[in-house]
């Protein structure tokens, strides 16, 4: 150990004590990136022993019309002045999308933008409840804190009254976007229309307490300082106190391309696996930190795995519909394979572990069961189910297809 302020660290983790704002700082500024590493690996050890959770899930960007102006985003399009980039999906084709790797998979995770003309209960209401009826099995990971705001205001609803129409339709989890860095400061230099942190926090605290789980993140690399990236992870841990619901925590390392803080550049390896590390020592009170890896690329990935991460997220299907980092420069592709997740988790010698949204367990090679829903059979013809050639990162995802399809040939149960 060559960071006497690590040494502290270590002793306050042994005796059980929560870790304070200079504690936090010291560990994102640290050079004994071994130490550190070592003291979050044992923390992810307590929490999740050897397991490293992925999901089989579709992922969807339903619209890019937004207009938030976040000075980081290259996802978001004023309709009036690019109407050839924009894009609203019409709910029977999130519908379809939903379906086209087929039924073997137990999320969908979709964030949009702040767009008058489908972020409305109209639109949402009936589309989450024709996923539930035909995709059971399926839990929704939909909306982030700052829609869900959108669509209270608009509704003039109640931060309760509106979760109780979601949670009423089906929905399991809220994503973890929005929070950005929760500092005042930040907000207004960088997106002052985006709810504000008091009220981001109470919309997850609200969701919680109605029995819907939640995650939350932080973005990571442009105009915050230290002290507001550990202010935020102290932020979050004491609403997980008042209100525990955050499954897991999201680092977002800032992608530069396109956007208005584009100067700022990329993040360096050093500073992201300091980041993970230092969000798992912090974050005492939330069971799973994620190393994305449309965000982190692959490889940043397996190596946060041995500095506190557990959780890869999810394989998103098999078509190009990710696009809020795709329009930031991502050199990640659109789908990773399951068996890519196991290969990657078992190197770093961990057990690869198939979740849903709530972090319930699956066998790797389960299958849902035959409901016999006329829609989701004619979605699932094979020319519907045929991923598109090219778009792959790692092998296709062409056993979950033919799993989904020998599930609906199968004798209804
Ligand atoms: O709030 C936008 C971020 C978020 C950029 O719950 C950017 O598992 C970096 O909700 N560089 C939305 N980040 C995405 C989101 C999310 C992401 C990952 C995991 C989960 C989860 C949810 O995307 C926004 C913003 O913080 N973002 N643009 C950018 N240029």
């Amino acid at each position: 150990m060559t960071d006497p302020k690590l040494r502290d660290i270590e002793r306050k983790i042994d005796s059980g004590v929560s870790l304070d704002r200079a504690d936090g700082v010291a560990m994102l500024q640290t050079q004994d990136i071994h130490t550190l590493g070592r003291l979050a690996k044992a923390a992810k050890e307590r929490k999740s022993g050897r397991d490293v959770f992925y999901v089989l899930n579709r992922y969807i960007n339903s619209t890019n019309i937004c207009y938030a102006n976040c000075r980081f985003c290259s996802f978001a399009v004023d309709e009036s002045k690019e109407r050839d980039r924009a894009v609203r999906m019409p709910s029977d084709e999130v519908f379809a999308k939903a379906l086209e790797t087929g039924i073997n998979f137990n999320q969908i995770h979709i964030v949009g933008g702040h767009d008058p003309k489908q972020l409305t209960l109209d639109y949402w209401l009936p589309l989450m409840r024709r996923f539930k009826e035909a995709l059971p099995h399926v839990q929704l990971s939909l909306f982030t804190a700052a829609e869900i705001d959108y669509l209270a205001r608009r509704h003039r609803l109640s931060y309760d009254a509106i979760m109780g129409e979601l949670h009423g339709a089906g929905l399991d989890n809220i994503n973890g976007g929005g929070a950005e860095v929760f500092s005042p400061r930040f907000r207004a230099a960088v997106c002052p229309n985006k709810v504000d942190a008091a009220h981001w926090l109470e919309i997850h605290e609200v969701a919680h307490r109605r029995g819907v789980a939640s995650n939350a993140t932080m973005l990571y690399g442009t105009i915050e300082t230290l002290e507001e990236r550990v202010e935020h992870l102290i932020m979050l841990r004491e609403s997980q106190e008042r209100s525990p619901g955050f499954n897991a925590f999201i680092p977002l390392a800032f992608h530069p391309d396109g956007n208005e803080l584009s100067s700022h550049g990329w993040t360096s390896g050093l500073d992201d696996i300091r980041m993970f590390a230092t969000a798992r020592l912090m974050l005492d009170n939330v069971d799973h930190i994620k190393a994305y890896w449309m965000i982190q690329g692959l490889k940043v990935c397996q190596v946060a795995l041995a500095f506190g991460a557990d959780d890869m997220d999810g394989t998103h299907g098999s078509t190009d519909e990710e696009r809020i980092y795709h329009s930031a420069g991502t050199r990640s592709g659109q789908y990773v394979d399951d068996r890519e997740f196991r290969r990657l988790i078992e190197e770093v010698g961990y057990v690869p572990v198939r979740r849903n949204s709530t972090y319930d367990r699956f066998p790797h090679d389960w299958a849902p069961p035959n409901h016999g829903v006329p829609e989701v059979k004619q979605a699932l013809r094979p020319s519907a189910s045929t991923p598109p050639a090219g778009k792959a990162v790692g092998a296709p995802h062409d056993r979950v297809s033919a799993a989904a399809e020998d599930a609906v040939g199968a004798p209804s149960n």
